[in-house]
């Protein structure tokens, strides 16, 4: 694993801070990276000997798009409102306590999408995201206007500056992924999915850096299609995955050959990636074939692939992966941790 070096570094040097990226889509990366925070602010408040944890999020914004004439980037306001403690928990997106009157007055004049439903307090967000890019800002820079209303603790970082909205090739034509995904709740077989515009797209400032200097990278439990998969085709953002120093470990996104949540499995179908923890791991690929994982977090009751994931260079470890709520979740970081670095064992949580 080219991470140990630097991580034996690391154990013997104290450091003033480590730095830890996560490549993350919307709901199961937000779960995880509230975890992460947690367990790093409560369990290793001094980190490991007096150093602390710089956490930076590499966010999917394949899902975004303009709607009502609104900038909406669906993942990184997941996450946003996750780590605010904003989030709609039953729904999974969205602002608690939402109301939806202007959303009702929206779809009374013929505006927007009447399937997809822009909550009065979530237009807040895209209203002062519009603004700022009407500004002439840029979607960093929008990103870290809007996220400072919050402490987060942690940074959000769009996977590029540009638009590279995903589509969706079906039987019945192609259409956005956000339409195919809560329209038709991803039931039209998809064929292919294309990232518009991804060719010329460029890696936001800062990414490279934070998977060039990162020593601890993650790959959350989010989609590996549409979420991992397009943050991971930004021209660029691949190849500082590869030659990264760090050690990268990724959480399965499926349990016992179920996705935890949404349509993973639809999408994995698409690409012709069996729904199992095993397979989504062989998809990404070992480090040392040239692929992703260092290291790959499988729940309990898939144990058995642990065994399977040996010959093909892929540490895997079975661990309870369910994220039910933050201490869960944050034992789950504990485990991520720990499989990046034994130097993070954690301790007591
Ligand atoms: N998901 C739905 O199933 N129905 C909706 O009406 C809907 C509206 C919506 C508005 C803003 C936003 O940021 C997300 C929204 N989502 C909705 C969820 C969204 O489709 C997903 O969060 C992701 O894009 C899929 O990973």
């Amino acid at each position: 694993m080219p991470g140990h070096v630097r991580l034996v570094s690391l154990g013997s040097v104290s450091v003033g801070y480590v730095k830890i990226s996560v490549l993350s889509g919307g709901v199961g990366g937000a779960r995880f990276l509230r975890g992460l925070r947690h367990h790093l602010r409560e369990a290793r408040p001094d980190g490991v000997g007096g150093t602390t944890a710089e956490i930076t999020a590499v966010v999917n914004t394949g899902d975004d798009m303009w709607l009502s004439s609104l900038r909406v980037a669906p993942d990184l306001d997941s996450i946003m409102y996750t780590l605010a403690g904003a989030n709609d928990e039953v729904r999974g997106w969205g602002r608690v306590g939402e109301t939806e009157r202007v959303s009702a007055e929206l779809t009374a004049y013929g505006v927007g999408w009447p399937w997809f439903t822009l909550g009065d307090l979530d237009l807040g967000t895209h209203i002062a995201r519009s603004h700022f890019l009407r500004s002439g800002l840029t979607l960093t820079e929008a990103t870290a206007r809007i996220t400072a209303r919050w402490d987060l603790g942690v940074t959000l970082l769009p996977m590029t500056d540009d638009e590279v909205e995903t589509q969706v090739i079906t039987d019945e034509g192609s259409m956005h992924f956000q339409e195919w995904w809560t329209r038709h709740r991803a039931a039209l077989p998809a064929r292919r999915f294309v990232q518009q515009n991804v060719t010329t797209a460029n890696p936001a400032p800062g990414v490279l850096d934070a998977i060039g200097g990162a020593d601890i990278i993650v790959i959350a439990p989010s989609n590996p299609v549409v979420s991992i998969g397009t943050i991971v085709g930004i021209p660029g953002i691949r190849a500082a995955l590869v030659e990264a120093s760090a050690p990268i470990v990724g959480v399965s996104p499926i349990i016992k050959g179920a996705v935890v949540r949404g349509m993973a499995d639809a999408c994995l179908t698409a690409i012709g990636v069996a729904t199992s923890a095993e397979a989504v791991a062989l998809h990404y690929g070992s480090r040392s074939a040239g692929g992703l994982l260092d290291a790959w977090l499988v729940d309990e009751t898939d144990a058995d692939s642990v065994a399977a994931l040996e010959p093909a260079g892929i540490a895997a470890l079975a661990v309870p992966l369910w994220m039910r709520d933050v201490e869960s979740s944050a034992r789950l970081a504990a485990d991520t941790l720990r499989a990046a670095d034994p130097l993070w064992a954690a301790e007591g949580v």
